[in-house]
């Protein structure tokens, strides 16, 4: 695999769960594979699980990663074309993707949404830029529109813990009281439409996700119905999507409780506000799997370096 940007990247997703429990179970067993080899982690946002975890997968590879906070400390990044920098970006990305290039074998890439300009955020300005610009493979770390890390962690995690051939997953979303990008929402849906599962996706009227990503799946605007045989209940705070980026609502009564969840498991990409997003009864109880879907996001960071260093 040469990059690893969208879950459209993983070719054939129930083969890939099984490449990613196999390293769960031996995750030494590759660990020459990445010997003498470079991953530089980007930040231009916040992390805890993805900065941690793909560190983790890189060393599991015997990879050496590098990790810094670009937003914070380096020079201020001008991604426009023909700019006259006289303002606060101090260099372009151009050198700055050539450069981090000749240091790197991977460049694992975390930009979010403006969540203000939804053509920009759209046109995935950052990661098309190192796509463009950088001459290794570009991982994605979450960018304004997938989260696709996220999205085999969670896949894994469904596969590890479903009783069934065929589970009932629903993705819902709950209130939040700050505008949250639709990246997590959107690449698990995508996920979820390459997994054999019965999926339907449950929010308020104004904040269905990109009609393109959402496609032939179910949206049920009521969230009791939406729930009903459910087995496992993935939730997610996002934006609007047709009022771009605007907070329509934060209505507490689409807060996840245990009454409502009933035997569903409880999924959640993680940080999660407590008493806002989920009652403390769901997290502290066995029925949330949060804790090992988290441990699972090294193994799918594992997998995806692994594939990509195969073919270096
Ligand atoms: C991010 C998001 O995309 O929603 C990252 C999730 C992996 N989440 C947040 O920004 C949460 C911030 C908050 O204040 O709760």
């Amino acid at each position: 695999m040469k990059h690893y940007t969208s879950v459209h990247d993983i070719d054939n997703i129930n083969s890939w769960i099984e490449e990613a429990k196999a390293l769960k179970a031996n995750p030494l067993k590759h660990v020459t594979l990445g010997q003498r080899k470079t991953i530089g982690l980007l930040f231009f946002n916040s992390s805890l699980r993805t900065r941690l975890s793909t560190q983790k997968a890189a060393l599991n590879l015997g990879m050496n990663p590098i990790v810094m906070n670009v937003s914070g400390d380096a020079w201020g990044l001008e991604f426009e074309d023909g700019t006259i920098m006289n303002g606060n970006t101090a260099e372009h990305i151009k050198e700055a993707a050539a450069v981090v290039s000749q240091y790197c074998d991977i460049i694992a890439v975390r930009a979010f949404p403006s969540l203000t300009d939804k053509v920009k955020d759209e046109s995935e300005q950052v990661i098309s830029a190192f796509l463009k610009y950088a001459s290794v493979p570009i991982v994605n770390m979450e960018s304004a529109t997938g989260h696709p890390l996220q999205a085999l962690t969670d896949a894994i995690t469904i596969s590890e813990h479903t009783k069934k051939a065929k589970p009932k997953v629903v993705l819902s979303w709950a209130p939040h009281v700050k505008a949250l990008p639709h990246a997590v929402a959107n690449s698990f849906t995508q996920a979820m439409q390459k997994m054999d599962v019965e999926f339907v996706i449950t929010h308020p009227e104004g904040y269905e996700l990109n009609p393109d990503i959402t496609g032939n799946t179910p949206i049920i605007y009521n969230q009791g119905e939406a729930f009903k045989n459910a087995d496992f209940v993935y939730t997610k705070n996002w934006s609007s999507y047709k009022n771009y980026g605007k907070v329509l609502n934060t209505d507490p009564s689409w807060m996840i409780t245990k009454e409502k969840i009933g035997a569903a498991k409880f999924m959640h990409c993680l940080p999660v506000r407590r008493n806002v997003i989920v009652e403390d009864a769901v997290l502290d109880s066995d029925s949330s799997i949060v804790i090992q879907q988290a441990n699972n996001r090294t193994y799918a960071a594992q997998l995806v370096l692994k594939k990509i260093l195969e073919d270096l």
